[in-house]
């Protein structure tokens, strides 16, 4: 049981409708687009930090000490919040997802997200969200989108501004889509082939149809906007559906190929096509992984996940639009 002096934070994962695939600064995490996305209810990450006076960092992940890469990334944020902080201090940092780690369900979002919050309020830094966000996405780009509840956009910022870390940050959209559901299809929740980062990596630096990638998504972000401000539910999941597919695309392009779907992820693809020619409205999604998230209207969920469950290995969740990150108990 954490005691008094542990800063508990709770925060939830993302779910790209205009995917963040490109970075034009490795070590700032600047995205070479902006990105758009919505903040689910489902699968939150809980992470306490407690300042302790070891020399060494502690951190836990699912009740397990974390080792190599998570274990190296954790503490890299962690000597940033305290260079920024001016402290010397190490932490106890321990963190339970409710989602598998590593399988394209947005747990790095959620994940660093939370941790954000915790370290920047453990070690005394500001804690205003659009700070937060700059803060989150040092851990990982998606992170910065979960600081905010609802409709997110993370503005890639502008490699011209004086300071580019300062330009890139997320904030909240107002959005008339109200009643978007999204229903998660879990076909595999092992570990990825590859993780995200090295993935986008490759894809930058050897895909030809990255910068065709890049074009189109810039045009999808303002279709995107246009329809979430004006409650088009349709144009907002046809628009989602073709720019993960194109994110797909663009990463199969890459020498070696990137290829996170798999029969199963296009057993449910060509399900949610099924589903339309009946007339229900809906469209997939797809991350880094081969989980399939159906965006539909609320009404239409239960129908969706149901025609979808024979292909899920577990039951269909559905989602709805979530809140942002929080220090504990004060959601
Ligand atoms: C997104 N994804 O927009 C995209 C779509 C996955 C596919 O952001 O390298 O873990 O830590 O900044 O945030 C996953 O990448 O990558 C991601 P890093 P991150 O949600």
């Amino acid at each position: 049981m954490p005691g008094p002096d542990v800063v508990t934070a709770v925060a939830y994962p993302n779910i790209a409708l205009v995917k963040y695939w490109g970075k034009r600064d490795e070590r700032l995490v600047l995205p070479c687009a902006d990105s758009l996305s919505m903040t689910l209810d489902v699968f939150p990450t809980t992470t306490h930090v407690q300042l302790t006076p070891h020399a060494q960092d502690i951190v836990i992940v699912d009740g397990v000490t974390a080792q190599g890469e998570m274990a190296r990334r954790i503490t890299s944020f962690l000597d940033l919040v305290r260079k920024r902080a001016r402290s010397k201090r190490c932490a106890r940092v321990e963190t339970r997802n409710t989602v598998p780690v590593g399988a394209g369900l947005a747990s790095s979002a959620s994940g660093f997200a939370a941790l954000a919050l915790a370290a920047a309020t453990a070690y005394g830094l500001p804690t205003e969200p659009k700070e937060l966000s700059r803060l989150a996405r040092r851990g990982s780009g998606s992170a910065a989108r979960s600081v905010f509840g609802g409709f997110v956009i993370w503005h890639a910022g502008s490699p011209d501004a004086p300071d580019p870390d300062r330009s890139s940050y997320a904030e909240p959209l107002t959005s008339a889509c109200t009643d978007l559901a999204l229903v998660a299809v879990l076909v595999d929740t092992g570990p990825k082939p590859i993780p995200s980062r090295e993935a986008m990596r490759r894809t930058v630096a050897t895909s030809p149809l990255f910068p065709d990638w890049l074009m189109q998504t810039r045009h999808d972000m303002t279709v995107m906007r246009r329809a979430l401000a004006q409650g088009d539910i349709t144009t907002v999941g046809e628009i989602a559906e073709r720019n993960a597919l194109g994110m797909h695309e663009t990463m199969a392009g890459a020498v070696p190929p990137v290829r996170y779907l798999t029969p199963a992820s296009h057993r449910v693809l060509e399900e949610v096509c099924r589903l339309r020619d009946q007339g229900v409205g809906a469209w997939a999604t797809v991350d880094a992984g081969p989980n399939i998230k159906v965006l539909c209207s609320g009404g239409d969920a239960e129908q969706v996940a149901v025609r979808l469950r024979e292909l899920s290995r577990r039951p269909a969740v559905v989602a709805r639009s979530g809140p942002g990150a929080a220090l504990y108990g004060t959601q």
